[in-house]
């Protein structure tokens, strides 16, 4: 290297080190497969099967800039067909378009954190914390004053710009706020220290008052997360730091640990029982991984932010969480942590025991199996039409749902009053996998769960309806991924 040249990098290097950043100067490609996106920083990732098939994830984002929590100002979608090859569906909404100016207010420091994004009746709902440090007093700690408080935008697709519905849902408060659609079809908003309601049928506002859910732990900080398996529902959320993890001896189980805990319960606003913790960080012993230079230890930052998100794609259960390895190899080659506010989403399975409950999932670098999904994109049961009341369930003898399929819909007519339409497997009353709720004519879908295997599906009505409902083309879709625009 030239004199100027070292000059130059010194003086880079302590610029950066002064103001406790730094710069990415490593250009070399990350070496592993974990985290899934390299080419920026992302976190908090909440994923989701969508319409198309594939998974799609909205991200906050990290600034490559380095400069902490206060310098995320927008969000990022990307979507897969098969969990490894990711598309950057680049920036949704940024700060300005929730603030509808081109400054932040004087005085006030805005942030975007934390976003869940939902599909429900042919949109795209965005669900964001609105976080405003008010200045006035400065930034210490104690002193600052803190306003947030949940926020919607929608967009036609999950890969364009979204508009601000509602920047203030009613009721809410807090950071972090989290979709859960059920197989009954109502929907829930989680959000800030483990509040939820139901969320109405409009999206952009609360259907109940909000409840401060019982999780049966005091160690519950941030990142509430839903979802549901074999009827039980799985909160989980990152739990409080303990102590400060001793470098020279992270093995030390009272570390300071970025744990992602969670509890069980038959209700889905709880109470939850406390189970444990299902993820811990990829701190020592690394088998297949990078460590730190002369340590068992992994060569990025031990205890950091995470964040929890889980989705289940044909077959598999993954958990999505962040780690700041891409900062260390971009900043220092593995070689020292990198800025830890610079995290970016990680990917692995999560497997369960017999009896429900969650193998802790270790963090690796190598992630997940590529998946292969071979059958149709949609199954059209029936392409007449048919008439549905509350004598008579419809019967669809032995259909293959394969690997899983993700929505149902079909086209209705002659409808005179709404009307709930169940989905059920091998008997009238058998497993309910999602429930259509038909408004009037026209198109109309619905989310389904444990929708795989052969099977004979049931549609069926609630027993006090006294219409009928006429319909055609009723369908499982999202079967395979389609492709999409890069
Ligand atoms: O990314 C900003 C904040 O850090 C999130 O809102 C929290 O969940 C934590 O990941």
């Amino acid at each position: 290297m030239n004199k100027k040249i070292l000059i130059l990098a010194v003086g880079i290097v302590l610029t950066f080190s002064v103001y406790g950043q730094k710069a990415n100067i490593n250009t070399k490609p990350y070496p592993y497969s974990n985290p899934i996106i390299k080419h920026m920083y992302t976190a908090d990732a909440a994923p989701h099967v969508m319409p198309d098939g594939r998974v799609w994830m909205v991200t906050s984002v990290d600034s490559d800039n380095g400069g902490g929590y206060s310098t995320m100002h927008c969000y990022h979608t990307f979507s897969s067909a098969d969990m490894v090859n990711w598309i950057d569906h680049g920036e949704v909404l940024n700060v300005w378009d929730v603030l509808g100016a081109k400054e932040e207010p004087e005085g006030e420091d805005w942030a975007l954190w934390a976003p869940d994004m939902a599909y429900y009746e042919g949109k795209y709902y965005l669900y964001f914390p609105v976080r405003i440090v008010h200045t006035e007093n400065g930034y210490e700690e104690g002193k600052r004053k803190v306003t947030s408080y949940i926020a919607v935008a929608v967009s036609n697709s999950p890969d364009q710009k979204f508009k601000v519905i509602n920047p203030k849902i009613e009721g809410t408060r807090g950071i972090d706020p989290a979709v859960f659609i059920d197989d009954d079809g109502e929907k829930y908003l989680y959000f800030g220290s483990h509040w939820g309601a139901k969320l109405a049928d409009n999206m952009k506002e609360l259907a109940s008052d909000p409840v401060k859910m019982d999780v049966d732990d005091k160690n519950f900080m941030e990142a509430i997360w839903m979802n549901k398996r074999d009827g039980k529902y799985y909160v989980s959320y990152h739990a409080h730091y303990g102590k400060p993890v001793d470098p020279d001896n992270p093995d030390d189980p009272k570390r300071m640990k970025s744990l992602l805990d969670y509890g069980i319960s038959a209700n889905p606003l709880g109470p939850f029982k406390h189970v444990g913790t299902m993820n811990y960080e990829l701190g020592v012993n690394v088998n297949d991984g990078p460590k730190y230079p002369g340590r068992n230890y992994v060569p990025w930052r031990l205890t950091q932010s995470n964040h929890g998100g889980i989705v289940e794609y044909h077959g598999k259960e993954y958990l999505f969480y962040h780690t700041s390895a891409l900062s260390s190899w971009r900043q220092d080659e593995f070689k020292a942590e990198g800025n830890w506010t610079q995290r970016s989403v990680c990917v692995d399975e999560i497997k369960y025991n017999p009896d429900g409950t969650i193998v802790p999932v270790q963090q690796t670098v190598s992630g997940v199996e590529k998946v292969t999904i071979d059958q149709p994109f949609e199954i059209v049961l029936y392409e007449g039409k048919k008439e549905l009341n509350e004598n008579k369930p419809i019967k669809y003898e032995k259909i293959d749902l394969g690997t899983g399929y993700y929505y149902f819909g079909l086209k209705a007519s002659q409808v005179t009053k709404p009307v709930k339409v169940e989905i059920r497997l091998d008997a009238p009353n058998g497993q309910l996998i999602g429930t259509l709720i038909i408004k009037g004519n026209g198109d109309c879908e619905t989310m389904l769960r444990n929708a795989n295997g052969v099977h004979d599906v049931y549609l069926t009505v609630n027993d006090n309806f006294k219409e009928k409902v006429v319909f055609n083309a009723p369908r499982f879709f999202a079967g395979s991924p389609k492709k999409v625009k890069q």
